[in-house]
């Protein structure tokens, strides 16, 4: 089991994932994993704000594209509360390329590829807290029931 504390982290449906008309589909998978939704809204990012988001990646020569996709459409962050929150997201989500994500993951059954893959999660507990931050404020985000 990982080592985590984190109990709500953030997941993003992408623009794909919105676009496609598979929105609630990916969230029926995350509620009956398990995931309790604590903070949703739905908002279009800019260009400034997608490369902030995803800037320990600047450098990659990926990230251009990776931003101008992130800002073509609506995305959908989600606050997602479970005691295992971060690692778990990451299970139930797949590997970040689709032909290598497991059978059953969300990305294995809606990615089309690395770029557009269909959600993202955080990726450590320390990344949890600052992306949470980035997409809502405390009163935005529900307490524990
Ligand atoms: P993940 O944490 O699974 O989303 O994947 P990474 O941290 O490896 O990738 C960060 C973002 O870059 C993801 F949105 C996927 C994207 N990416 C590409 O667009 N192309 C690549 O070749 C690799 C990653």
């Amino acid at each position: 089991m990982s080592k985590t504390t984190q109990t709500i982290t953030l997941a993003i449906l992408k623009p794909d994932t919105m676009k496609s008309g598979n929105a609630g589909s990916v969230i029926n998978m995350l509620e009956d994993a398990g995931f309790k939704i604590r903070a949703s809204k739905v908002l279009k990012l800019r260009q400034g704000e997608a490369g902030a988001f995803y800037s320990v990646h600047r450098e990659r020569p990926f990230f251009e594209s990776l931003v101008q996709f992130m800002t073509s459409g609506p995305c959908m962050p989600l606050a997602l509360e479970h005691e295992r929150a971060v690692p778990y997201l990451r299970e139930v989500i797949g590997a970040t390329d689709p032909s290598e994500a497991a059978e059953g993951t969300i990305r294995a059954l809606y990615a089309e590829s690395k770029e557009r893959n269909a959600i993202h999660a955080s990726d450590s507990d320390v990344n949890a807290q600052l992306e949470l931050g980035f997409f809502f404020n405390r009163l935005e985000l529900v307490a524990e029931a």
